[in-house]
């Protein structure tokens, strides 16, 4: 396959509500899309949008290399196999020094691309059945009354498994919204929380008290210093998953982390497609489900993580892809492809497929 036409766009789009990330407090969201096209005028769009913070690379730097990429890749031919999803993309582009966002918007577009149509994208492998829709974890913000009251709306329009952020507040507090939330979820229904690092060991394990008699999914890093997770799972019996532990850890090993029950895999702060399969089959090998995430990409890049996610996971384990409504103004004009606390993939494919690029900023080549 030739690419015969690679333009670059620039969004920057508010959101519905701002986004409390380390660094910074984000009331809107830049990125990328490149939009690739091959010969026979079949195109595919890749997201490349760092998230300030989590990303190592900035915006501007990830513009600069996206547009000197495209003027190089226009016109040229696609070496064989990169449709196996192993390394072939890293080694063909290996000279450019990619940043990791831009690798993820080159592989899931160009993997689009090849597969000859736009609905499922080939991950190499041997064949399986393609599931077109996968379970999402619904996200929960705010007080414990908003946080209680947007579960039960989830709960109502049939989300599965939920997710909570916690370590913002004293443990004690964030306790008694848990406890709640897991009696309004009951035994059917999932709870997930995510800690993002805020604890020292005393205060996860006086929360892990606080919370004693819960059964919840997992919590996503409780500790400060990673190092004691599985202790601390093995002390409390409450199960932990790997995030930050997994992009700063990944490439080199995570066997230290055996007895973890899951490895959050977000693609655009990994490196893309390739290097994320590589560790979900890792942590698939150590016993881990895992479970491919968002960097609140927009919709172009969510849908692309949705494939991965039905790719990987055959069964119901829901992905960390509710992040389509975070956005105030959507790329799209339509409402997210979201029902019964799934993601469509089919209807999100044809969202996307007739994105209106005409109110972007285009950059080039
Ligand atoms: O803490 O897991 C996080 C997104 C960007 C950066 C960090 C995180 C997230 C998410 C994505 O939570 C949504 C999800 O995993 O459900
Ligand atoms: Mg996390």
């Amino acid at each position: 396959m030739r690419i015969a036409r690679v333009d670059v766009f620039r969004y920057e789009l508010p959101l519905a509500r701002p986004l409390v990330l380390r660094t910074c407090i984000c009331t809107s969201r830049s990125g990328l899309l490149l939009r690739f096209e091959d010969g026979d005028g079949a195109f595919a769009f890749g997201e490349a949008a760092p998230l300030p913070g989590f990303s190592r690379e900035h915006l501007d730097h990830t513009l600069r290399q996206a547009v000197m990429l495209a003027k190089h890749l226009q016109g040229t031919a696609l070496p064989p196999r990169l449709e196996l999803v192993t390394d072939h993309f890293e080694r063909w582009l290996m000279p450019f020094e990619l940043v990791n966002s831009l690798k993820f918007a080159v592989q899931s577009a160009l993997l689009q691309l090849l597969t000859g149509e736009h609905a499922v994208p080939v991950f190499g492998l041997a064949p399986r059945p393609h599931r077109t829709s996968i379970p999402v974890n619904g996200l929960l913000w705010g007080t414990q009354d908003a946080v209680l009251a947007r579960a039960e709306a989830l709960l109502r329009e049939g989300y599965a498994t939920l997710k909570l952020k916690v370590g913002r507040e004293p443990p004690g507090e964030d306790a008694e919204t848990v406890r709640a939330l897991c009696a309004l979820c009951g035994k059917a229904r999932a709870v997930r929380l995510d800690a993002n690092r805020a604890w020292d060991v005393p205060s996860a394990m006086a929360f892990a008290r606080a919370i004693d008699g819960c059964t919840i999914d997992y919590i996503e890093e409780p500790l400060r210093d990673p190092a004691g997770l599985v202790e601390f799972a093995g002390r409390t019996g409450l199960p932990v998953a790997l995030d930050e532990t997994v992009v700063e850890r990944g490439e080199c090993d995570l066997d230290q982390w055996r007895g973890a029950r899951a490895a959050v895999i977000k693609p655009t702060l990994l490196g893309g497609f390739e290097i994320a399969m590589y560790l979900a089959r890792k942590a698939i090998n150590l016993g881990m489900t895992p479970v491919i995430s968002s960097s609140f990409e927009s919709p172009v890049g969510l849908t692309a993580l949705g494939h991965l996610a039905a790719f990987v996971n055959q069964d119901e384990v829901a992905a960390g892809l509710d992040t389509w409504n975070w956005f105030a103004a959507d790329l799209l004009d339509a409402p997210a492809p979201i029902e019964r606390g799934r993601l469509n993939l089919s209807l999100a494919d044809a969202l996307v497929h007739r994105l209106n690029t005409d109110n972007l900023e285009r950059l080039g080549p």
